[in-house]
């Protein structure tokens, strides 16, 4: 992206993104709903096809000049469906929380009830919390972790029989391990509840089959397409094909209104990549480098909620330690580390506190971040619990980190251009 015509047009906005490729190049991005997209993600986001209006299905379509994106949206389906091996596919919605709002949108009546992950135990905020607007039409129950930070399946049980909900959803942003998705789906079915899991942070994962996937047994499964996807700024929805024509009104004209189809085109491009060996392999070596990093952890005595990880994501328990998870995330911040604050299970401190951090694997893996720089990132972890407001200690650790960043370029130099670069922290650091 050479921003030419930012930079003739409006410098100022276009040193802005100069001075966020700076920030993002030299920092070791550990937040675990981020990635780095591929180059053709950028591409094709901000394409030709960022001009086209349209609403409706391809055949079905309220817009003249559709013939086109006809075929771009097929193409999407096919290749979605191949990857994921489900009966079907939607590819319109804007972003994980839409892709939400479709299945809603499709099966649920106002005061429906919808028992979901509790939020403090990270369920998400459009699977119920009281702070977003849909839980002013819908009833919500929720279910928990147990002592051991896995989730309580008799307790999820025993509720889903006494609350009898019309749709139960698993999924959840901070939570490490396996989900049982039969289990859950024999539940939702014997209660005659929907099942719906949102796979929004493990979607790559699911994608490249380095864990299992909950197409198979769920009636709807919903997704953002950016955290481990690795695609555009999007969403997407599958379903068992009973359900296709409801989930598709859901979509248009129920919950959302003209496609982004420059970003559909994007994840078009996804839905091939992330069937090829290379995707898979960066896939494998995030849950490798996460496992890793605990073991690491571990060595400097810091708590991990359930003990471990099966996934491109760990939460940090800092109760055992002498810092709360919004010092933390601040001081690693500086330190160069980019990483949230984190509700742990039973958390006694405020959210917006919180006695824990949630690390990421996804982003500094695709950079070629593997377990000999973990070594490093745990040992620099630990300095900056062990002295968080020590701003000597922040700079040196900020240092070091610039330093090791810089032999793990996002992207290849060429494509930024020349002014970019020489804006660039390759060529003047940060520090
Ligand atoms: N759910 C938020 C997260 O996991 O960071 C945003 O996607």
């Amino acid at each position: 992206m050479s921003l030419k015509e930012t930079r003739r047009t409006d410098p100022e906005l276009a040193g802005l993104i100069d001075e966020e490729l700076a920030r993002q190049e030299a920092c070791v991005e550990m937040i675990a709903s981020e990635s780095i997209v591929p180059l053709p993600v950028m591409e094709l986001s901000g394409s030709i096809f960022t001009n086209k209006t349209l609403e409706g299905l391809p055949g079905a379509r309220f817009q003249a000049g559709a013939g086109i994106a006809d075929k771009m949206e097929k193409l999407s389906w096919k290749r979605a469906k191949e990857l994921f091996g489900a009966e079907h596919v939607n590819v319109q919605t804007y972003s994980g929380s839409s892709a939400n709002h479709s299945v809603f949108a499709a099966i649920l009546e106002p005061g429906d009830k919808i028992m979901a992950m509790r939020l403090d135990q990270d369920g998400h905020l459009t699977h119920g919390s009281p702070a977003n607007w849909l839980s002013k039409f819908y009833n919500h129950v929720f279910y928990g972790v147990d002592d051991s930070g896995r989730i309580n399946y008799e307790e999820l049980e025993k509720m889903a029989k006494k609350e009898q909900p019309k749709l139960i959803i698993c999924g959840a942003s901070s939570y490490p391990r396996l989900i049982d998705y039969e289990k859950i789906a024999k539940i939702a079915e014997e209660v005659g509840a929907y099942s719906m899991c949102d796979m929004a942070h493990v979607a790559g994962l699911v994608a490249a089959k380095v864990i299992p996937s909950p197409i198979p047994y769920m009636d709807f499964v919903t997704s953002s397409t950016t955290k481990t996807f690795c695609s555009a700024r999007s969403g997407m929805v599958f379903c068992k094909e009973k359900y296709a024509k409801l989930l598709d009104k859901g979509t248009f004209p129920g919950s959302m209104g003209s496609i982004h189809l420059n970003t559909m085109a994007a994840k078009c491009w996804s839905f091939k990549y992330a069937a090829s060996e290379e995707f898979h392999n960066i896939m494998a070596q995030v849950v490798k480098n996460a496992q890793f990093l605990v073991a690491e952890l571990q060595k400097y005595g810091f708590e991990i909620v359930s003990g471990g990880t099966d996934n491109h994501l760990l939460v940090v328990d800092l109760r055992n330690k002498n810092v709360n998870g919004r010092q933390m995330q601040d001081a690693l911040d500086k330190a160069g580390i980019s990483v949230n604050k984190q509700v742990v299970p039973f958390d006694p401190a405020k959210p917006h506190i919180t006695s824990g951090i949630r690390i990421g694997l996804t982003a500094v893996t695709e950079r070629g971040i593997k377990e000999k720089e973990l070594v490093k990132i745990a040992e620099w972890i630990s300095r900056v619990t062990d002295a968080p407001e020590d701003e000597e200690v922040l700079k040196q650790v900020r240092r070091e980190a610039e330093e090791l960043m810089k032999n793990f370029p996002m992207y290849p130099a060429e494509y930024f251009g020349e002014q970019q670069l020489k804006n660039n922290y390759r060529e003047k650091g940060l520090s």
